[in-house]
């Protein structure tokens, strides 16, 4: 094209968004954040006064779900509106351009509709992070990624502890460095409606965070979550290899942590109520930074005219079903927080409990942002419940992990079919922390019939050998 002619394309572009009045973006990702939440109710201890009060200003869902509890996979899908078993991005290995070098990200369509769309810290994944044509710019901090930590010497060095306080302050490290950043964009005047995207690293290991943190949660109070004594009994094979391996379906990284994974180690290291409250600092840390650009955005000129959204990748275990980590089909490692906020057209304070998918925010946004329709997305605009959080919702959500895996969840149930033919089904009105798998009762097959009418009818295949499931993990001594 022409230079004039893309100058008077973009001329125009930006005259039919400034002349809508289109509301900006503040798009706020926080990396492996679970339920743990105040105003989610997720973990006792959990203090997070900052989320809570973005939660006050709209509509907070319940029962948000990942469409794949891994980091990649999770924010591929969001950002293209493309589910994991159509774009075939399973791992943390694929790269975006690589699998779909045409998909049109959530970034590209609000820039192609006349935004600016700028970013800094985690959005996309590893090297798909600095997508070209996703963003106008992009902000790299400056400085050492390094900091003085307070570990445990006594431990062995065989003891998996990436948790211990820091002996610095917020702005020292890579979340508060974003953090001050998005506030300085937040100060300026704007020629364009912005797209402005602050992808916080925490929770995501290492729980390494300064001490204030660690100290608004005191050791002695701390509550570990809720667990029951063989609770990997019930589930199939594959289950319990997701449960003991740290397992990429990319193959980027997997190994076996030890013959009976990650719990038994914390267990043995007496480490769980350490990791349990490295876990809430490291929360509270990244609430206080989000608490940060909220200060800013309600300062700026720009507070009257702006969505909020905030949402987590995927959840997190911390011994429940003898797993830690993401990496499994169940509820703790897919449903995640998911908030909308706007100035008007949603509703305030109130607490959404039908399921929904992180893949339904792509449409959600332009849907609430009245940009032109992009069809092709998986996902669906969630305006209608942002209007009326009651409002009847039968859609189930659709997760996905490796190929051929999927969960489905409904208000109900959770039903879970690996490659295999394995197979789990929970029902969430009696058993919420899915401890008894109903898949082997006869009378349930009409149910599992049902749920697996919703299982994905495209599946497409991982590339290259590293992708197929090798077992490392003997179920020798597991009941079935
Ligand atoms: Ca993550």
């Amino acid at each position: 094209m022409k230079p004039f002619l893309i100058t008077l394309l973009s001329s125009f572009l930006f005259l039919t968004a400034q002349g809508k009045d289109q509301p900006n973006v503040l798009f706020i990702a926080v990396d492996d954040l679970r339920d743990w939440v105040g105003h989610l109710g997720g973990h006792p201890n959990a203090k997070t006064p900052n989320i809570d009060r973005l939660a006050k200003r709209g509509v907070s869902f319940a029962h948000a779900y990942c469409s794949a509890p891994l980091c990649n996979p999770s924010r591929i899908s969001l950002l293209t509106g493309i589910a994991p078993s159509r774009s075939g991005v399973y791992g943390n290995g694929e790269r975006l351009r690589d699998k779909l070098p045409d998909a049109v990200t959530l970034m590209q369509h609000f820039r192609a509709s006349g935004y600016s769309t700028r970013g800094g810290g985690k959005i996309f994944h590893g090297t798909s992070a600095y997508d070209k044509d996703s963003w106008d710019f992009y902000f790299k901090p400056s400085g050492s990624k390094k900091h003085h930590t307070k570990h445990d010497t006594s431990l062995p060095k065989s003891a998996w502890v990436p948790w211990a306080p820091l002996d610095c302050g917020d702005a020292d490290i890579f979340d508060g460095k974003v953090a001050s950043w998005i506030v300085s964009e937040l100060e300026k005047s704007q020629s364009k409606p912005f797209f402005l995207a602050y992808g916080l690293t925490k929770p995501h290991l290492t729980w390494e965070v300064p001490q204030k943190y660690f100290d608004l949660h005191p050791i002695d109070g701390i509550e570990l979550p809720p667990i029951t004594e063989g609770d990997l009994d019930d589930v199939p094979g594959f289950g319990k290899k997701l449960a003991r391996e740290v397992y990429d379906p990319s193959g980027e990284r997997n190994f076996a942590v030890k013959p009976a994974g990650d719990h038994a180690n914390v267990i043995a290291n007496r480490q769980w109520s350490k990791a349990v409250q490295a876990y809430l600092a490291t929360i509270s840390f990244a609430d206080a930074q989000i608490g940060r650009v909220l200060d800013a955005l309600d300062r700026s000129r720009h507070a009257d005219n702006t969505i909020i959204v905030l949402w987590g990748d995927h959840g997190w275990h911390l011994g429940e079903k003898e797993h830690w980590r993401k990496h499994a089909l169940w509820d703790v490692s897919t449903r995640t927080p998911l908030i909308f906020s706007a100035p008007k057209g949603i509703a305030k304070n109130k607490l959404c409990q039908r399921p929904v998918s992180l893949i339904d925010i792509y449409p959600t946004l332009i849907d609430l942002c009245g940009l032109p329709e992009r069809k092709g997305l998986d996902g669906q605009s969630l305006k209608p419940l942002l209007e009326n959080p009651k409002k009847e919702w039968d859609r189930p959500v659709v997760m996905t992990y490796g190929f051929n895996n999927h969960a489905i969840q409904t208000e109900r149930w959770r039903y879970i079919q690996y490659h295999d033919g394995g197979q789990e089904l929970y029902d969430h009105d009696r058993d919420p922390n899915e401890w008894t798998n109903l898949a082997s009762i006869p009378e349930y097959a009409p149910v599992m019939a049902k749920l697996a009418k919703s299982l994905p009818t495209t599946n497409v295949e991982p590339v290259g050998e590293r992708n197929n499931y090798k077992p490392t993990v003997s179920d020798k001594t597991s009941k079935p």
